[in-house]
């Protein structure tokens, strides 16, 4: 499969640079309220060619479902060592232009938003290997294959899109991924993987076992962790696939989801699941880089590798958004307020 592209010309990055320039001159962080609050205005800044590319991203919502955009160069020294925990954030952070690009090209596609779950509630992620979780099926894990799945399958108001920019990646560690391109689904598995068959638990990143211990605590964030460990406890059922018969949207994760009562609709999921094993492609995401994966319509997921801890060990960002935060506003404070609690 041929990765779909946009890389930026000479010009168009000398815009972006100058956009980036006066933005990391007036905010001290990505996710100062002022800059929120104009994030969408910030973005329609960025150049015309790739609004166009990320417009088109959206509104056509291609089968391949995903979009890099390179050109965009990072200075190894500039953006600092790799930290060895996501809450080892600097103030001011050395990858601050970084993530001003990050959020500027995510916002072209809807609203960024953040859970209050993970990551301590930060709009912006670090995905990197972290000291004594190398085993586990999550970004902050590295010697296991991290299996593939949609982002935050088991809630229903999981990102439309999940972006991953890339700040070094010496080992050329791929990202995988697949979309339903290729599959090819019998009437009955389609109608099978169409019902909420399927049970589904919230994936570890959101259980109070991974609530950093120095967090900014507040008495809904612990809500939220409740809600969550109800939801891992009673497990609900969803259905794997929903909106059009022939180009279906997709909620999938082997690793989160149990096993179904029926037989045929255990068969359809295990059909399902081959054909995407078979659809995999490695994706090496190299600095800069920023990978718009459409979470509705593909599966991404990460090869294993050794980390080091030497400070130059794979490190992305990465955002998660959506098309319409209106549909969770029962579970955010205000309108305008970016992160989700509870389920
Ligand atoms: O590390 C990667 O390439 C992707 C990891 C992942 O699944 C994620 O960040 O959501
Ligand atoms: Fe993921």
């Amino acid at each position: 499969m041929m990765i779909p592209r946009f890389d930026l010309s000479g010009d168009e990055l000398l815009h972006t640079e100058a956009l980036l320039h006066e933005l990391t001159s007036r905010y001290k962080t990505v996710e100062d309220q002022d800059f929120l609050m104009d994030l969408g205005v910030h973005a329609q800044e960025l150049p015309w060619g790739l609004r166009r590319a990320l417009y088109h991203f959206r509104l056509e919502e291609p089968t391949s479902a995903v979009l890099v955009l390179g050109g965009f160069p990072v200075d190894e020294t500039q953006i600092g060592t790799t930290p060895l925990h996501w809450n080892r954030r600097l103030d001011p952070s050395p990858t601050l232009r970084e993530e001003f690009m990050l959020m500027l090209t995510s916002a072209l596609l809807g609203e960024p938003f953040g859970w209050g779950t993970q990551q301590d509630g930060f709009l912006v992620h670090d995905i990197l290997p972290i000291p004594g979780r190398e085993k586990e099926q999550l970004g902050s894990g590295c010697e296991d294959l991290l299996e593939w799945h949609t982002e935050d399958a088991f809630h229903s108001y999981c990102g439309d899109y999940l972006v991953l920019m890339c700040m070094r990646n010496p080992l050329e560690i791929p990202t995988t991924f697949a979309s339903l391109e290729k599959v090819v689904l019998s009437d009955e598995e389609r109608e099978l993987l169409f019902q909420p068959l399927y049970p589904i638990v919230p994936d570890e990143s959101h259980l109070a076992k991974f609530k950093d211990r120095e967090q900014r605590v507040d008495g809904t964030r612990n809500q939220a962790y409740a809600q969550m460990e109800l939801m891992n406890s009673e497990t609900v059922k969803i259905p794997i696939l929903s909106g059009a018969r022939e180009s279906p949207y997709l909620r999938i994760d082997r690793f989160t989801m149990g096993e179904p009562e029926d037989e045929r609709a255990h068969a359809a999921l295990e059909g399902l699941a081959q054909q995407i094993d078979a659809s995999i492609v490695d994706l090496v995401l190299k600095p800069g880089d920023i990978c718009f994966i459409d979470n509705y319509k593909a599966v991404h997921g990460r090869k294993p590798f050794k980390a080091r801890y030497d400070g130059r060990d794979r490190w992305l960002k990465r955002v998660n958004v959506t098309r319409d935060l209106r549909r969770s506003r029962h579970i955010r404070t205000a309108a305008a307020d970016r992160v989700i609690y509870g389920g």
